[in-house]
């Protein structure tokens, strides 16, 4: 990158993340803005030069205001129009509020979020306003602070589309990507329902997504991954799986799609009727990783 004083870096205070052994990714800072400790992590808000403001939990790098709309339209848009009438949709995490934003921007939603961390909530939208825009106090939202895996053990059938919104599979986060998991989501869908979930770094943390399809595959019928690019996480190339049990999310029309978007007036940046199939084309050595 090309820098004011011909080329050497300016010094400064870079946010650093340690993605693999031997290779960190960081962006150069112009300020912290929060720090904060929650029964259930550490959480940090800092200001890039190059992502804007970004949300940290535990050492890991988030969502930024700069690329968040390349996940949150990935990781809900796709599953959305896959069901062809998604009304009661379950969010599990997102306490940034850029996924239920997204759900939200299909009209016929009736979102319930639950969310294990009420600071998460209450600091994004002090502190990151533009990536949940208001969508905490839309009317047809419903955000309980609540834990996920109980949640979904006390509610069956209810819904017909779950996504998951999470951290890496590190700490507690960890049984979220689990096989007596995604038997409990199988419970709390409808007989057509379907499962969205980040997947991790096909490059980085190829171990969790081998690990975490397999453990879909055990419960569900169809399993399918798929890419999109996220800058702000290690090596850019990010990966989500749709689990369902009737829709197969390479079987949609891009009629459909786009009938499906247009209700709503929907109109990504990231996303796109062609993006959809697109994203379901896995480079060989990716598609090797999950065969
Ligand atoms: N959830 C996935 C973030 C993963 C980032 N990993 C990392 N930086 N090592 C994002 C939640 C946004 N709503």
């Amino acid at each position: 990158m090309s820098t004011e004083n011909g080329g050497t870096l300016p010094p400064g205070d870079w946010y650093v993340e340690e993605e693999t052994f031997g290779y960190i990714q960081g962006v150069l800072l112009r300020g912290r803005l929060q720090r904060h400790r929650s029964p259930f992590q550490n959480m940090e808000v800092i200001d890039s030069q190059l992502f804007g403001r970004c949300l940290v939990l535990d050492g890991a790098l988030q969502t930024s205001e700069w690329d968040e709309f390349m996940y949150h339209e990935m990781l809900v848009h796709v599953p959305l129009v896959t069901h062809p009438d998604a009304r009661r949709v379950l969010v599990i995490g997102g306490g940034d509020g850029g996924t239920l934003r997204r759900v939200l921007d299909h009209p016929q939603t009736k979102p319930v979020q639950v969310e294990i961390d009420a600071s998460v909530i209450e600091n994004s939208q002090r502190f990151l306003p533009s990536i949940s825009n208001g969508a905490f106090q839309n009317p047809r939202a419903e955000v309980l602070i609540a834990d996920g895996l109980q949640y979904v053990r006390e509610h069956r059938g209810e819904f017909d589309v779950v996504l998951v919104d999470s951290t890496d599979p590190v700490g507690p986060s960890i049984p979220l990507f689990e096989e007596p998991f995604y038997r409990d989501v199988y419970e709390t869908l409808t007989e057509d329902g379907l499962l969205a979930v980040q997947s991790s770094s096909p490059l980085y943390m190829a171990s969790d997504l081998q690990a975490q399809v397999r453990n879909l595959r055990a419960v569900f019928p169809i399993v399918r991954t798929y890419l999109g690019l996220v800058p702000a996480y290690p090596g850019g190339l990010w990966s989500y799986t749709i689990a369902s049990k009737r829709y197969d999310p390479m079987r949609v029309g891009k009629a459909d799609i786009a009938a499906r978007l247009s209700k709503g007036a929907i109109a990504p940046r990231y996303y796109s009727p062609d993006i959809h199939h697109a994203a379901f084309v896995l480079p060989p050595f990716i598609a090797e990783i999950l065969s």
